[in-house]
């Protein structure tokens, strides 16, 4: 009985099971680098508390959704693509906001930000499409979500952005360029991964990835988020000293 009962509620990780073990790493990765954020926020100038708040807020919101995720692709062996929507759609408008903030002190305006968030959301939700309700269309999605994440990145790249950032002193235009690279090679990550793992994807590319897709967008949810914030506490650092 007792038996029947561990088998029944406690399911163990299988070393080999690559997926679940970076959904867990995922889950205590998000975890500790909430913690870090929040707690660094008694040390972080006024200027920048926001800030950092939100890195915070972005990681501890992917926190709970890869205990979750973690717990779903154990117990159900299945890709938890539903969540994983969803923790884009919360986390990516706040990277967005995180944008909006850095050049906020140098006139940017919230129409800026809508523009960014909308973006965003158009990427994420035709993926979504994509990736769930229509594969058949894959690429059609696929090619609309593409069109929305290269206006973000032109944006950062050279649009109001990062003329803002230009403007707004050596520290906040260095970050803008490193955050910019973040977005142009560290979210093109995902984009490679549909490609390659949605069937009907791009050029016929179609591996069978299968839940190795998780991998890919676990790897890529760590460098981006986890890294992200990184770069907005160093500048919260590095402008304090100036
Ligand atoms: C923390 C999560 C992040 C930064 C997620 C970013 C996700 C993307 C940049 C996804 C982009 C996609 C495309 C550009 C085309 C194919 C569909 C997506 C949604 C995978």
């Amino acid at each position: 009985m007792y038996h029947f009962l561990l088998d029944a509620s406690f399911k163990v990780i299988d070393p080999t099971n690559y997926v679940a073990f970076t959904f867990f790493i995922g889950t205590m990765a998000m975890m500790a680098a909430s913690a870090f954020f929040f707690f660094e926020l008694n040390n972080t100038s006024k200027k920048w508390r926001t800030s950092v708040l939100v890195s915070g807020l972005i990681t501890f919101i992917a926190a709970v959704h890869y205990y979750y995720m973690r717990g779903y692709n154990l117990e159900t062996g299945e890709s938890p693509i539903f969540f994983r929507y969803v923790d884009w759609i919360l986390t990516v408008p706040l990277m967005c906001v995180e944008f909006y903030l850095i050049t906020k002190k140098v006139g940017a305006k919230v129409s800026l930000l809508w523009q960014l968030i909308a973006a965003s959301l158009v990427m994420l939700i035709t993926g979504y499409f994509g990736e769930a309700i229509d594969p058949a269309h894959s690429w059609q999605w696929g090619l609309v979500s593409g069109i929305a994440y290269f206006y973000i990145a032109y944006l950062i790249w050279f649009g109001d952005v990062a003329k803002l950032a230009q403007t707004a002193g050596p520290s906040v235009a260095a970050a803008n360029r490193t955050l910019a690279w973040f977005v142009l090679v560290g979210w093109a990550i995902y984009p490679v991964g549909y490609i390659v793992g949605t069937p009907g994807g791009l050029f016929g590319m179609h591996v069978n990835l299968g839940l190795n897709m998780d991998i890919i967008y676990n790897i890529g949810d760590a460098i981006n988020k986890i890294g992200f914030g990184l770069v907005i506490y160093s500048l919260s650092r590095k402008d304090e000293v100036a």
